[in-house]
């Protein structure tokens, strides 16, 4: 039995789910292929403003009653949740690698990475902490508490198509709110199934529709969700141009935007760097997940003093790469998304030579049905036009600097602002690099490559990265509304600052 049957994929499925289950009719056909070898593996009726309109009322009418459940007793909720998404684990995660084409450890850390998330909630649950202010007034208490914000919707990108939502919507639901999630049509199988999952122990509490799903057309059913004024919080992920015009129409209502947008990392490789950690982690960093990450590293600094050795390494490596099915055993390479990725992919290596890049490795597409490339390594100018974009592949741009403050400077110099790290066993370099004159990233790492953060930390990053914090650390504050407190209980009304207003 294939996991497409395990999981009950294999018919024509809806594309909005909400209340009483799916109910897309109407909405054209998608053909859902697996970029492995470009078989059709699914189709999905996709949702129109109607469907998207009852998965609004569905999350509005259950919220009315989930906003008063205590929050511990929502996050008993997250945690029957994160059981069934461990119970189904495997099959989740190969479903991943299917649809996407992460390899299979990749694809079981997508959904490992949910079960965290779920796991973190739980504890979040009970710790949904106000502060506590001394009044000025005597007989005065002030404090700030913390309620639900409504209904959250969440865009997320092919490539994490569980985790990302699993950041957003678990916290979402400890901090009382219902959650739409509109995921990419890259990736709508991988939605359907965990949304389902989740909708079991959502329906067995009396909460069914509270996680609604609504997958269609941006024009049709992400415009409108994003424009709803029922919906005060638009939690995005994906490119810098999606971000923008999400935080213009989110913006322009005077609602929320939570927007995690495009990378461009880069790993300095320091003169004192331990060579052996940093080849391991530049090579997870730029090839793992075919480049496809957030967190991908696309540019690579080596100091002068190592960096005819260590490119020499860091070529060999690539070229030894094991390319091919995700699921095959010993892979490390799948293929990109789709033909367009391939397309785009081809262009960047276009641009980067005729600017000057020498190609050391790869820099071709492979001749085998789906849509695999070679991981690329180009020898070319930080400041090179190209070296701007974040093209979702595995290119890998690498230059050489003699100083420690040059090096950190390109690395600020792109308009993106999410990961970045460093590679050196000095003390120095690495608080250099961490300083307020360091790394301008949301995440700065030492010793760590630029991709596979953890959890328990706040994801996300600066300037037109879209500046959203999610996952752990105190990101749930995004999710609520904060109300500040202040209880006078004597008789007598003193005003703040001194102020005089005696009445009769
Ligand atoms: C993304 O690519 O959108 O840090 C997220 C990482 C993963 C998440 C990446 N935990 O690489």
């Amino acid at each position: 039995m294939s996991v497409l049957e395990r999981l009950d994929l294999v018919r024509e499925r809806s594309g909005a789910a909400g209340k009483g289950g799916a109910f897309a009719t109407t909405g054209r056909v998608l053909t859902v292929v697996s970029p492995i070898d470009g078989s059709t593996i699914g189709r999905v009726r996709l949702a129109e403003a109607a469907d998207l309109e009852r998965v609004v009322r569905d999350a509005a009418a259950a919220f009315e009653t989930f906003r008063t459940m205590p929050a511990p007793r929502r996050g008993e909720i997250v945690r029957q949740i994160g059981e069934v998404l461990r119970a189904h684990k495997d099959d989740l995660g190969e479903l991943v690698s299917l649809e996407v084409g992460k390899i299979r450890s990749e694809g079981l850390g997508e959904v490992q990475e949910a079960i965290d998330m779920a796991d973190l909630c739980v504890g979040m649950s009970r710790q949904l902490c106000g502060l506590s202010m001394h009044s000025e007034r005597p007989g005065h208490r002030m404090t700030e508490q913390w309620h639900p914000l409504g209904i959250v919707a969440v865009i997320t990108a092919f490539n994490f198509p569980c985790a990302v939502w699993a950041w957003n919507a678990l916290v979402a639901l400890i901090a009382g709110d219902a959650v739409i999630w509109k995921p990419s049509l890259k990736a709508p199988l991988t939605a359907i199934a965990t949304h389902e999952l989740c909708e079991r122990v959502l329906a067995a509490h009396g909460l069914s529709g509270l996680l609604g799903l609504v997958i269609g057309d941006d024009a049709v059913v992400g415009e409108a969700l994003i424009r709803d004024e029922r919906v005060p919080l638009v939690s995005a992920t994906g490119s810098c141009r999606m971000g923008r015009h999400v935080n213009a129409v989110v913006g322009g209502r005077l609602a929320r935007t939570l927007l995690e947008l495009g990378g461009n990392n880069a790993i300095l490789v320091h003169r004192d760097a331990d060579l052996d950690l940093a080849l391991r982690a530049v090579c997870f960093g730029a090839v793992g997940t075919a480049g496809q990450r957030c967190t991908t590293t696309r540019r690579l600094f080596v100091h002068r003093d190592v960096a005819g050795p260590f490119i020499d390494r860091l070529v060999g490596a690539y070229r030894t790469l094991p390319i091919g099915d995700p699921l095959q055993e010993g892979t490390l390479v799948g293929p990109l998304i789709d033909a367009g990725a391939v397309a785009q992919f081809e262009a960047a290596v276009a641009k980067a030579v005729a600017q000057g890049g020498a190609v050391l490795a790869g820099g071709k597409r492979l001749d085998r049905p789906g849509f695999y490339v070679a991981p690329t390594l180009i020898r070319l100018r930080h400041d090179a036009p190209i070296v701007a974009d974040e093209t979702f592949a595995p290119i890998l741009y690498v230059d050489v600097y003699d100083d420690l403050d040059s090096a950190i400077a390109w690395q600020n110099e792109v308009r993106q602002g999410l990961s970045s790290a460093i590679f050196t066993d000095s003390v120095r370099a690495a608080e250099a690099f961490l300083s307020v004159r360091g790394s301008d990233c949301g995440i700065a790492n030492v010793n760590i490559g630029t991709s596979g953060a953890e959890i328990g930390g706040a994801i996300g990053g600066e300037k037109e990265t879209g500046g959203g914090r999610e996952a752990g650390s105190d990101s749930w504050k995004a999710y609520m509304r904060r109300q500040t407190v202040t209880v006078n209980y004597t008789s007598s009304l003193p005003l703040a600052q001194g102020v005089r207003f005696d009445v009769g």
